[in-house]
């Protein structure tokens, strides 16, 4: 690094101890110095400067009564990164490693992403160290409701306009637009993955997983002339992405054998019987381990991160950033896997992302592979806008339609800038274009 070395090092003494920040900052940078070095106007801007430190960040008490009847105290924050192509955009994670740094990170790498999709969304991002697990309904519920009595005053429809991410999914947003309207009385589109009687998009839920295996469809064809068909599939995660990536890598032809939670994994040889995970995880609100007592031929593994060394075509991790290492990436290629696929963000690390690219395998980066999900919580805004809604192959077309065209933009930038076939490299660029563009055009 050259010109935007300074960068990186002032957000390491602004705010030394938010590693994950530092690695998603410090990826982008890297890909950016050929950007830099084309346009010295944007260098004279700070553009650079700019686009690492947030508009805003909030961070509120969370107050709120537990079953026992005793008040607990959570902290929930809402990180306004960058809203130069229209409003902060971006999920909310409730899990107990939640601090500044991961929210940090994540509304950092939303900026990127939602300029890929091509919408006109701004990047956010938002959450609590609250842990659902082990929580009832209306433990949940008083949280949520809780956590909306100060974030309300922060968003709105054209301001900010929070999603799920781990640990929030359709229960949560239903209590956190509960109480949103009740304090606002304001039916809006102020948040997304709304129910489909109250203003959710067909798809929304889907999408993120379906829009992963659209990308990599495209990718591997591109990049190597192979689809899913026939493959054998790793994912990792049971939630909301790693569920419907396995259900639409199946609709294609994959063999799926694998899913986790943080506990361990579970191995199917058959491939993987979705309706009974989404009875245990969905319904049941239970460990993927049940799974073997509905199918004793299955086996489960104690412990989440061996489930790289399972033989694979394909690999897509789904749980959480930091998922898959180097040595997981060595592992995997020894047993021939030829595409990694994130749907999780950033779940590669810096040294598994050197291994995958020094070895010619296909490497799809979160901030395209999984955009999906965002788009279409994007045409969930337009259809609110409207008040329209369109139907569930209308909404999986336009998906298919903008994965397609983030493949197009990222490999095309990897190429015009060197880099052919490095989608990483290409997503960092393509995403940072427009934003770069617009922040000058719109002055300090
Ligand atoms: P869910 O809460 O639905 O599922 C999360 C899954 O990941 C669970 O299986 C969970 O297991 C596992 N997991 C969470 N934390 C860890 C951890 N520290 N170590 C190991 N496993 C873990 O979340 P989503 O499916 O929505 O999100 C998964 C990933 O996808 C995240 O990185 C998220 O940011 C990203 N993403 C989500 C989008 C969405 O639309 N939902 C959009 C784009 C990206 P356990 O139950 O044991 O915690
Ligand atoms: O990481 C992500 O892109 C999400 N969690 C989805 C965000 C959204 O606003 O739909």
């Amino acid at each position: 690094m050259k010109l935007l070395q300074n960068v990186m090092k002032q957000v390491m003494i602004r705010d030394p101890n938010q590693p994950e920040f530092h690695q998603a900052v410090k990826e982008v940078l890297e890909s950016l110095e050929p950007v830099a070095e084309r346009n010295p106007q944007w260098v004279q801007a700070g553009i650079f400067e700019r686009l690492v430190e947030p508009d805003r960040q909030i961070i509120f008490s969370v107050p709120w009564v537990d079953d026992n009847g005793m008040v607990q105290v959570n902290r929930g924050f809402r990180v306004q990164f960058n809203s130069v192509i229209g409003p902060y955009k971006g999920g909310i994670r409730f899990h107990p490693s939640v601090y500044l740094g991961t929210i940090k990170f994540l509304g950092f790498e939303q900026i990127l992403k939602n300029s890929l999709t091509g919408l006109p969304i701004g990047g956010g991002k938002g959450g609590s160290d609250f842990d659902p697990k082990g929580k009832s309904d209306g433990e949940i519920m008083r949280f949520c409701q809780n956590f909306m009595r100060e974030l309300y005053r922060h968003i709105g429809e054209n301001t900010d306009i929070p999603a799920g991410d781990i640990g929030v999914g359709a229960r949560e947003i239903g209590y956190l637009y509960g109480m949103y309207k009740k304090i606002k009385n304001d039916f809006t589109g102020v948040l997304t993955g709304k129910g489909l009687t109250w203003g959710g998009s067909l798809v929304r839920n889907e999408a993120t997983g379906y829009g992963l295996c659209y990308f990599m469809e495209e990718a591997m064809k591109s990049i190597k002339g192979k689809s899913f068909e026939g493959t054998t599939v790793v994912i990792s995660g049971s939630g909301n992405v790693a569920t419907h990536a396995a259900e639409k890598a199946q609709q294609l032809g994959g063999k799926v054998v694998t899913l986790s939670d943080s506990s361990g994994y579970i191995y199917d040889d058959e491939g993987i019987k979705l309706d009974t995970v989404k009875q245990i995880k969905q319904v049941d609100r239970k460990r993927i381990s049940e799974y073997v007592k509905y199918h004793p031929n299955a086996k489960y593994v104690e412990g989440a991160s061996d489930i790289w060394s399972v033989k694979c075509d394909i690999a897509l991790p789904c749980a959480t950033q930091n998922e898959l290492d180097g040595q997981a990436a060595k592992e995997l290629i020894a047993n021939g896997c030829f595409a990694v696929g994130e749907g999780a963000n950033m779940p590669t690390t810096p040294e598994a992302v050197e291994v995958f690219l020094g070895n010619g395998v296909v490497l799809a980066p979160a901030k395209a592979a999984n955009a999906g999900g965002v788009a279409t919580s994007g045409l969930e805004m337009s259809q609110n806008s409207m008040r329209y809604s369109w139907t569930f192959e209308e909404v999986d077309a336009k998906l298919k339609d903008i994965m397609v065209s983030i493949y197009r933009n990222t490999s095309n930038a990897a190429k015009e800038y060197g880099h052919e076939n490095n989608l990483v490299v290409g997503a960092n660029i393509a995403g940072f274009l427009k934003v770069g563009n617009a922040m000058y055009e719109q002055g300090v």
